[in-house]
């Protein structure tokens, strides 16, 4: 059986709040397979002691595990002979490059700092990771992984800001992502390349209305950013739309 014919799967955090996923990694691999017409199917879990990098997402391809989203779509782009980024000059890939690691080498910290260390965002992030489990695990798990994050955000070094600091880099970074969107329908263009996959990830993920931070705050008043979203989204994941438009059933 030759690669292209096996399905991969994608193993990463449950689906929650309208989105393929709360996780920017998981959804940024999700995104790159429904850009390149991939077929896949999705493995839910929640603990992530047994990935090999301990890490969500990761894929299963041919019985081989592949862990982090960039090496899945460096593997991914090899396995299916896709590049999504051929129409880009050298500079924009440079450009692009760049931007990704602004996404997911700092942005990721602000979001990860104001999701979990926000008294209403900690409310939301409780109720929905932590409320089905059993109340012995429900007494101590979230405070658990709560402390385990603060350290990784002290050594990764946000964590030794002030929140106004913290913020303050969290706002520069969307400012230039707001600014380098500009007009243009995808990240770097009027053509989708590989960016699109993280850069969709993210911005939706700042946008989502469960989650209050002066992130949300601006990116709100960016249509660009709105709109780009609703247009990943329509292209493809349009099944998620017609989720948002069904009418709601009252009284049954
Ligand atoms: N560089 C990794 C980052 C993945 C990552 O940070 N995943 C987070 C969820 S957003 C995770 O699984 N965290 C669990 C942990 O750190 O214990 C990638 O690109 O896949």
């Amino acid at each position: 059986m030759d690669n292209q014919s096996n399905k991969v799967t994608l193993v990463q955090f449950p689906a929650m709040f309208g989105l393929p996923n709360v996780s920017p990694f998981c959804m940024k691999v999700e995104t790159f397979m429904r850009m390149a017409g991939i077929p896949y199917e999705i493995k839910e879990e929640v603990n992530t002691t047994k990935a090999p990098k301990k890490k969500f997402p990761y894929i299963i391809h041919n019985g081989q595990k592949i862990p982090d989203s960039s090496f899945v779509l460096d593997y991914l782009s090899r396995e299916y002979c896709i590049d999504f980024n051929s129409h880009l000059s050298i500079q924009d890939q440079a450009v692009s490059r760049a931007f990704q690691r602004l996404f997911e080498e700092n942005l990721f910290w602000v979001v990860a700092y104001s999701r979990w260390f926000e008294d209403h965002n900690w409310k939301v992030i409780k109720e929905a990771f932590f409320s089905t489990l059993p109340p012995i695990l429900k007494g101590f798990l979230p405070n658990q992984i709560k402390k385990d994050l603060e350290a990784k955000l002290k050594a990764q070094g946000i964590g030794r800001h002030s929140k106004e600091e913290i913020y303050d880099i969290g706002l520069k970074d969307l400012r230039a992502i707001i600014d380098q969107l500009g007009a243009k329908p995808f990240f770097m263009g009027d053509r989708v390349s590989q960016i699109d996959a993280t850069a969709y990830a993210f911005i939706s993920n700042i946008l989502l209305p469960e989650f209050q931070s002066p992130m949300d705050e601006l990116s709100k008043t960016a249509e660009n950013l709105r709109n780009y979203c609703d247009r990943m989204q329509n292209l493809y994941f349009p099944e998620l739309l017609a989720k948002q438009e069904e009418p709601e059933m009252i009284g049954v």
